[in-house]
């Protein structure tokens, strides 16, 4: 039997297989083993910065094991936490968030995932007997890692660039600049509660990440915020199974612009401990950070002033948690 093309019928089914992102309280769920992810990738990038994934392939199991391992670990007294800090700026934190004076209702352990780096150095934090917490990091890190290499991998395809691996090869890099953060947001206790609902006291105050990538996993606490284009705030249901990710500055700048760096912050006030494990994929340090060419439309210019991954973190610790660090860096600023 000969079958014939019918070119109108073929574009009739391709209308018919490509879902809608579907969005979960205004976020986008994004579904991995969905052919069309990258184009969803790639609107949700454009739209808002932020988005959650399901069918992310990354086993529960492990996600569980980290969190009862850092469970622990902020379970023991003040004193064995305190050895793991300061963080200047890794290791063990409480309230004290970068050097600039901000302050959070949130402990935290802060952990450089530099691969060249001897995990006895990287992760020195831990004590001896945490050899057990230790593993459950290792294996988390480099699990998670490679699925954000093939998350920003799909949104490269989305947007159409032919060059292979030009965001994960950044991730990849033995020099990649990345780290990893466990944050425990304690239940407030009720004396505290009038500070938090005249917003004086928060869980980590509002900021946008400075990486090209953040991928954070939590418990089934709420807390989390991002806020969208016209200042409102929307709270972003948790869920322990998936993953919310969300664009940094730096792949704000390498899209010049076109993708968000999505504003976020965590209130403080929950009845239970929230627990979250975020890794931030950064480039090297000596990493130029300018809008891919391929992406440049003709005659486009870069929004951006010609900078290394280096001076914008330099730039970024010596700025407070709200301020716009991209601002610094924008054409426009220099008028
Ligand atoms: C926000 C994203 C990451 O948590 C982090 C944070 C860092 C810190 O806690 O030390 C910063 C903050 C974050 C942005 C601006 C600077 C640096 C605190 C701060 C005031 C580890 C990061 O890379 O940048």
């Amino acid at each position: 039997m000969v079958v014939q093309s019918h070119p109108e019928l073929d574009n009739i089914s391709l209308i018919n297989t490509c879902k809608p992102t579907s969005f979960f309280n205004g976020v986008p769920v994004i579904d991995l083993s969905d052919p069309e992810a990258k184009t969803h990738l790639v609107k949700a990038c454009e739209d808002l910065g932020f988005f959650k994934v399901i069918n992310h392939g990354v086993s529960l199991h492990l996600m569980a094991r980290l969190e009862n391992e850092a469970i622990k670990f902020f379970n023991l007294p003040h004193s064995e936490k305190g050895k793991a800090g300061p963080p200047d700026p890794f290791g063990y934190g409480s309230k004290r968030i970068g050097p600039n004076g901000d302050v959070g209702w949130i402990e935290y352990i802060l952990l450089n995932s530099n691969r060249q780096l001897p995990s006895h150095k990287s992760l020195t934090i831990f004590n001896r007997n945490a050899d057990d917490f230790r593993s459950a990091v290792e294996e988390y890190v480099v699990v998670v890692k490679e699925m954000s290499c093939n998350v920003v991998e799909m949104m490269a395809q989305g947007l159409g660039i032919e060059t292979k691996n030009v965001f994960s090869k950044l991730l990849r890099d033995e020099q990649s600049d990345s780290c990893f953060r466990i944050n425990h947001y304690p239940p407030c206790p009720d004396e505290l509660k009038g500070l938090v609902n005249k917003n004086l006291m928060i869980g980590f105050g509002e900021h946008t990440d400075p990486q090209i990538i953040s991928v954070l996993r939590s418990n089934n606490i709420s807390g989390l915020q991002i806020s969208l284009r016209d200042g409102t705030w929307v709270s972003v249901p948790p869920d322990h199974t998936s993953f919310f990710i969300n664009v940094g500055d730096a792949l704000q700048v390498m899209t010049n612009g076109r993708f968000k760096s999505v504003k976020h912050r965590v209130l403080a006030g929950t009845r239970e401990s929230r627990v979250s494990m975020i890794y931030f994929g950064g480039p090297p340090l000596e990493e130029r950070i300018a809008p891919l060419q391929s992406l440049l439309a003709q005659h486009e210019q870069s929004l951006y002033k010609d900078f290394t991954w280096r001076e914008y973190k330099n730039s970024a610790y010596k700025s407070k948690l709200a301020d716009n660090r991209l601002r610094l860096f924008e054409k426009a600023g220099e008028r």
